[in-house]
C-alpha cells in the first residue's frame, strides 16, 4: 500500500488571551502541540498583526500559517487541529466570534472536497449567508481564502506558489489582487 502524503496549509488566528498568555503565545504554543504523528512542519510564516474581521467586532487577532507535510486524510486532520483548539480552551460559540486559538485548514495540495459542485456552491455563496451558514462539512480550500489578507499573507511566507486547483491563481497572485490598504493593515510582529 503507497501512504499519500501531501502538503497541507493550515491557518492559525486568534485574538483573545487565556489565562497569562497573550494570542502571539497561544499560537506559539500551539505550532508545539503539532505532533510528528500528524505531520512534519515544513515551514512556519511570521506572526502578523491584522485587524479584525469584521471590522470593529473584536480586538485585533495574531494570525500566521503553516504547512505540514501529513499522511492524515484531511478531515482526520481537522479533527487532530480541533483537539489542540479544545486544549486552548476554544469555545465553538459565535461564528466569526473572538477566539483564543482557531486552526483552519485552508487546503490539502490540490484537493478540491467534498466534491467540485458542492465547492462552487460554497465558492459563490453571498457575503450574507456566509455570515449565517456553516458548511455541513469540510470544505477545501477554505472557500473565503481568496478574500482574507489574513490568511493570504500569512500564505506568501510558507507557500508563495501553492496553485488554488479552482481559481488557478498562486498564493502570491491572490494576494496580489487584494486591495492595498487589506494588505497594509497586516503587519509582522
Ligand atoms: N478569523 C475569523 C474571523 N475574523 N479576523 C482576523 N483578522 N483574523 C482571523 O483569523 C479571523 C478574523 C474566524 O475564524
Ligand atoms: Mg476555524
Ligand atoms: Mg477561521
Amino acid at each position: 500500500m503507497t501512504i499519500s502524503r501531501r502538503k497541507a496549509i493550515i491557518a492559525l488566528g486568534g485574538n483573545l488571551p487565556l489565562g497569562g498568555m497573550l494570542p502571539h503565545e497561544i499560537l506559539l504554543a500551539a505550532i508545539e502541540e503539532i505532533t510528528p504523528s500528524m505531520g512534519e512542519i515544513c515551514q512556519v510564516s511570521r506572526l502578523f498583526q491584522t485587524p479584525c474581521f469584521p471590522a470593529g467586532v473584536g480586538p485585533d487577532y495574531v494570525n500566521a500559517a503553516l504547512v505540514l507535510d501529513t499522511n492524515l486524510k484531511p478531515t482526520s486532520l481537522m479533527h487532530q487541529l480541533q483537539a489542540v483548539e479544545q486544549k486552548f480552551s476554544r469555545e465553538r460559540e459565535q461564528r466569526w466570534g473572538m477566539r483564543t486559538l482557531d486552526l483552519d485548514l485552508i487546503a490539502c495540495g490540490d484537493s478540491v472536497l467534498p466534491s467540485p459542485s458542492e465547492y462552487q456552491h460554497w465558492l459563490h455563496l453571498p457575503l450574507e449567508l456566509q455570515m449565517r451558514q456553516t458548511p455541513p462539512e469540510l470544505i477545501l480550500p477554505h472557500p473565503r481564502l481568496q478574500d482574507r489578507a489574513f490568511v493570504l499573507v500569512p500564505m506568501c511566507d510558507v507557500c508563495p506558489d501553492w496553485r488554488h486547483p479552482v481559481l488557478g491563481k498562486t498564493a502570491s497572485e491572490l494576494c496580489a489582487a487584494l486591495p492595498k490598504s487589506d494588505l497594509e493593515a497586516v503587519q509582522p510582529l
